[in-house]
């Protein structure tokens, strides 16, 4: 090609690539250092040299962001845009130091300026836009496109405030501060203050007879570009996710401001400023709020018009929009670029309805992550109407022909017709997005293959028996291995690399060769050096426990983990009464018989939605419980519980190398799939878990024997329920043990009995989650836990090695290539 501006030379002698030698990398932070900073080394405390790192790193992916953009442009091959109101990111420095390969060079250079690379990482404050799993998952899967050199970018919004920072009051019970994330500057991000776009709000819609339409009036708000470079690992590829950040249109009101009323001046400026401001902190549970709403269509509606700019640039006609462009919708969240983008080809393109349906619904992608009915969402079609009357006339319109064809299908099954419809009738009516998300897509899948099953046969059950069962597939989730092998855990995958002989950049890219480690599984110099690894993390995470709870731990204890959401189905409280049940028993024995006894150190983390009362109280009785627990000098060697505050992606960095057990015992049937079983194992955690989600292929792949499973299966749940309603059984009577428990802490043996009451009548009236029909079969599998850590200490090794070579299914990297190849039609383009 021919050089498009000015002298070729003066400009190519102006470009530079990616720092990889000590004394450029040097040269660069001091640069930094000097004038992005304006500091000194005079004045250069650890913040500001992260700063300035940050900055050099910043630059590098920038290099790599330009190439892959403009080779992606040339190229012009589909692409893959993944819609997600959450990407939990964690922290980026160190990731993106070992995704470039430059992480020795940068340690080296940070020396000679007079710092520890380690420290500056550590003080990076993490990027926390997401919930848990759904949010997390998304932030994999950008590190697996990039690292696969599949072409993908991620849309989501650039909250001011990601999720809430987590503080534990004195009486137990949490309380949450805002989380502003901002405040320093953000050197990740690039804004793109001239990558705009106006998103439209309430006002006035007309259909006419074609069902196209136009929407005016109303409110205006503008979306400004923030790019997120995300660097592939060992690749040059850098793939991007673009957040939206909502600004109004016109600073403010100057009529108002030129009357001297101030405030009326900026209320719509603020009103404007507000929609991007803080993440919502519900997971798994349907908030029903206007300003959530607007979130959505904002986000959805600014995304489409982003990529609807890029797909027009290619000057191809319209109807080859699906052969460049597919989108995937993370849950139902983004549902609403279905009629945005019906709106955008019947209004605007002046595509016919029939055509415009069509490209839609080859463009699609929508994954399921949950079953819970309280997680679908639903909105109520007055609130709708207000703020998107043109959006609701599209639904109405899908809905009809849909209808339809349903009668004609399924000939005088009303029923069957109220159930699949758009619209559930009632006071209000409310929309159902996820049967518009099923009509919308090409494809649709859930996230393991339990979940996908259940998908199938109960949420979606009519539409499967309409549209046929090939609409609805499975990809079961994954980790990406480059932050939750390599990244965390760094002496298991340097050893990892010298048993199997195959280069790092191989192996965390093809996740399978970790198979080779079994080969080692009866070397006894393999087998100490496995163990060695995992008590030297299990002493890093009691060293930070010392730091921040001052609590002394002891790193020859087996330690158990559960860490997650608080939410009643992932059933906490089971394994809380669990530990109390483990409390009395070692209590009740001589102090010659305790010696015998395995030593336990129990770890609970994770944040309680703040209107999510159940799960506050089960923090704070978690809290009170290992007060007493961990001041009783009968058991103080034996037993310590701990609940360490504020869980985040950094946190479970520490945590899930640290593991011998780790506790994914939700009721069968309710977690879709869990994605830190997936790390725990990986890691060399032994799972304890029922028979539910992604524990179930984890299970398949490093044998059963290896994982330990107790409780109802998914498909015994519902009867047993039944049971409950029509044929209650005291908990006296279907467990003397947890019935014991209850009691103990209904007598105010751990503080406040009374506070307690709410949550023990979960269990004691419906018991909606099965704790007392899985009680007694959860202290079995817990006894053999015991008995093998206890006895067989060499067996246990094993396990763990067996464990963690059979994980290659879960990387990130495996579910990413079968979203490109099953469900997008996407192939490889690598940046050479
Ligand atoms: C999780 N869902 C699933 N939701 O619970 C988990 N929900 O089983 C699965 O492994 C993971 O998704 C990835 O597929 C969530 O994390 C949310 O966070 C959420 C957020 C907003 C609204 C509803």
């Amino acid at each position: 090609a021919v050089w498009p501006l000015g002298d070729e030379a003066v400009w190519k002698s102006g470009l530079r690539g990616v720092h990889t030698e000590v004394p450029s990398i040097a040269k660069s932070i001091v640069n930094h250092v000097q004038t992005t900073l304006a500091r000194q080394a005079y004045n250069l405390d650890n913040a500001g040299a992260y700063g300035a790192v940050a900055h050099t790193v910043r630059d590098d992916l920038i290099i790599n962001w330009n190439d892959t953009q403009m080779h992606y442009t040339r190229k012009a091959p589909k692409r893959a845009y993944y819609l997600s109101l959450e990407f939990l990111m964690g922290r980026t420095l160190d990731n993106a130091l070992l995704n470039l390969g430059t992480k020795d060079a940068y340690k080296e250079s940070v020396a000679k300026l007079g710092f520890n690379v380690e420290d500056l990482i550590d003080s990076e404050r993490d990027a926390a836009l997401g919930n848990g799993g759904l949010g997390r998952l998304a932030a994999c899967y950008l590190d697996s496109s990039a690292s696969q050199e599949i072409p993908l970018w991620g849309y989501g919004l650039r909250y001011e405030y990601g999720m809430f920072q987590q503080l534990i009051a004195t009486d137990g019970s949490q309380l949450e501060a805002p989380d502003p994330w901002l405040t320093h500057a953000n050197p990740w991000e690039i804004p793109r203050l001239d990558v705009t776009y106006d998103v439209r709000f309430y006002g006035h819609a007309e259909r006419f007879d074609d069902k196209n339409g136009i929407w005016s009036g109303g409110q205006e708000v503008v979306a400004v570009a923030y790019d997120v470079p995300i660097p592939g690992y060992a690749t040059k590829n850098t793939n991007n996710i673009r957040l939206w950040k909502s600004a109004p249109k016109r600073g403010f009101d100057l009529n108002s401001f030129n009357a001297g009323d101030y405030e009326r001046a900026v209320e719509s400026s603020n009103s404007a400023e507000a929609l991007t401001k803080v993440l919502y902190p519900n997971d798994n549970h349907m908030v029903g709020k206007e300003l959530r709403l607007k979130q959505q269509y904002f986000w959805t509606a600014a995304s489409l018009a982003d990529i609807m700019r890029r797909f027009k640039n290619t000057d191809k006609p319209i109807k080859e929009f699906p052969d460049l462009v597919a989108i995937q919708l993370n849950d139902t969240h983004p549902t609403l670029a279905i009629p945005e983008l019906m709106r955008i080809l019947v209004d605007e393109e002046e595509v016919p309805w029939k055509d415009a349906w069509e490209i839609v619904t080859k463009t699609f992608g929508f994954t399921n992550h949950t079953v819970l009915p309280e997680a679908l969402e639903r909105w109520p079609v007055p609130l709708f109407q207000h703020l998107l009357p043109r959006h609701l006339q599209i639904i109405y319109d899908i809905d009809f022909e849909f209808l339809q064809a349903v009668e004609k299908k399924f000939p005088g099954d009303r029923e069957k017709l109220a159930r699949m419809s758009l619209i559930q009738e009632g006071m209000p009516q409310y929309i159902r997005m996820a049967n518009l998300a099923v009509l919308g897509s090409k494809k649709v899948n859930g996230v393991a293959e339990l979940h996908s099953q259940l998908v199938r046969t109960t949420i979606l059950k009519d539409f499967v028996e309409f549209y046929g069962s090939s609409k609805f597939g499975n990809v079961t989730n994954g980790v990406t291995p480059r932050r939750w092998l390599d990244q965390c855990n760094p002496d298991l995958s340097n050893l990892i690399t010298e048993t199997i002989g195959v280069p790092k950049t191989t192996w965390l890219k093809d996740l399978y060769l970790i198979k080779g480690i079994l080969d080692k599984v009866d070397d006894e110099t393999f087998q100490k050096k496995f163990a060695a690894v995992k008590r030297k993390n299990k002493e890093r995470l009691a060293a930070y426990i010392h730091s921040t709870l001052g609590v002394t731990v002891d790193a020859s204890a087996m330690f158990d983990i559960q860490v997650k959401r608080i939410h009643e189905y992932k059933r906490q409280t089971l394994n809380l009464l669990g530990v109390i049940h483990r409390y009395l028993s070692i209590k009740a024995l001589t102090p010659e018989e305790r010696k015998k006894v395995n030593k336990r150190v129990v770890i609970f983390a994770g944040k309680a939605a703040p209107g999510y009362y159940i799960a506050k109280l089960t923090i704070r009785l978690i809290v009170n419980v290992a007060r007493v627990i961990n001041a009783d000098p009968d058991t103080a060697e034996y037993l310590t519980l701990l609940f360490l505050p504020d869980y985040s992606v950094s946190l479970a960095e520490l945590l899930v190398p640290a593991s011998d057990i780790s506790q994914h015992i939700s009721t069968a049937g309710t977690e879709a799939s869990g994605t830190s079983n997936m790390k725990f194992t990986l890691n060399g955690g032994l799972l304890v878990g029922t028979v539910d989600g992604a524990n179930i292929e984890i299970a398949e792949e490093v044998g059963e024997e290896n994982v330990f499973f107790f409780g109802h299966l998914a498909a015994t749940v519902e009867d047993i329920r039944y049971q409950h309603a029509y044929h209650p059984v005291p908990v006296e009577q279907k467990s003397p043990a947890l019935a014991r428990i209850l009691n103990e802490v209904s007598s105010g043996r751990f503080g406040d009995a009374h506070v307690y009451e709410p949550l023990l009548n979960t269990i004691r009236q419906s018991d909606y989650y099965l704790l007392t029909d899985d009680f007694d079969s959860y202290l079995e599998a817990q006894k053999m836990v015991d008995d093998i850590y206890s006895k067989d200490p060499i067996g246990w090794i094993k396990r763990s090695i067996t464990s963690v070579a059979c994980m290659g299914k879960f990387s990130s990297d495996r579910a990413i290539m079968e979203y490109a190849e099953e469900y997008w039609n996407i192939e490889r383009v690598k940046l050479e």
